[in-house]
């Protein structure tokens, strides 16, 4: 299983890196570390677990957070009806989404970032997002609130973005005009 010692920080060049699209179908390896994402998502929202390993609470994570620089990402996260997004996917991509934007009133954080950085992070309010599920099926999935928020922030990794790029340097704080505030 992973823990917060699989997860390489800030600075670590591949941070940084586009990842490579993963060859379908996939390799028995590439599964397996796709399921240890999924595994570690849902490990760190279990209080026990988390608490004997030492595990930060998580709600995603992306290939590229533990060292390999593949397009892969997990997510597990229920939404504010309580619906459960729980997705572990290969070669996950935007194919639609709103004009309208969205942010977390509460700002971002990283699982790869050890300090808190205000600010709020523009989103996109609605998305849609192909990918390959660990069958090795396709899935489509349309997505708003925390969710699509949630999946903006691990493809962003999988491109070599950190949530704070997107920050105003100037006015971190400043309401974005025409965006909707989202609570967690
Ligand atoms: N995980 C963050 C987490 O706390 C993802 C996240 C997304 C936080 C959106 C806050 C808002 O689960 C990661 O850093 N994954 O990359
Ligand atoms: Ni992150």
């Amino acid at each position: 299983m992973l823990t917060m010692e699989d997860i390489i920080r800030d600075g670590h060049p591949t941070l940084r890196k586009v990842a490579a699209e993963v060859v379908m179908p996939p390799s028995e390896e590439d599964k397996q570390i796709l399921s240890s994402l999924l595994e570690y998502v849902i490990n760190s929202q279990n209080n026990e677990i988390a608490s004997k390993y030492g595990l930060r609470p998580g709600i995603g994570l992306a290939a590229p957070q533990i060292n390999v620089s593949k397009r892969m990402i997990a997510v597990h996260v229920t939404d504010e009806k309580g619906v459960l997004y729980s997705y572990a996917l290969f070669n996950p991509k935007i194919v639609s989404h709103s004009v309208e934007k969205a942010y977390l009133q509460t700002g971002e954080g990283c699982l790869s970032v050890d300090e808190a950085i205000p600010g709020f992070v523009p989103r996109y309010a609605r998305i849609t997002v192909k990918g390959i599920n660990l069958n090795g099926e396709e899935v489509k999935i349309r997505l708003k609130g925390l969710p699509a928020i949630c999946f903006q922030h691990e493809i962003d990794h999988l491109n070599g973005v950190m949530f704070y790029d997107l920050i105003d340097k100037q006015e971190p704080l400043r309401p974005i005009d025409g965006a909707t505030a989202i609570e967690r």
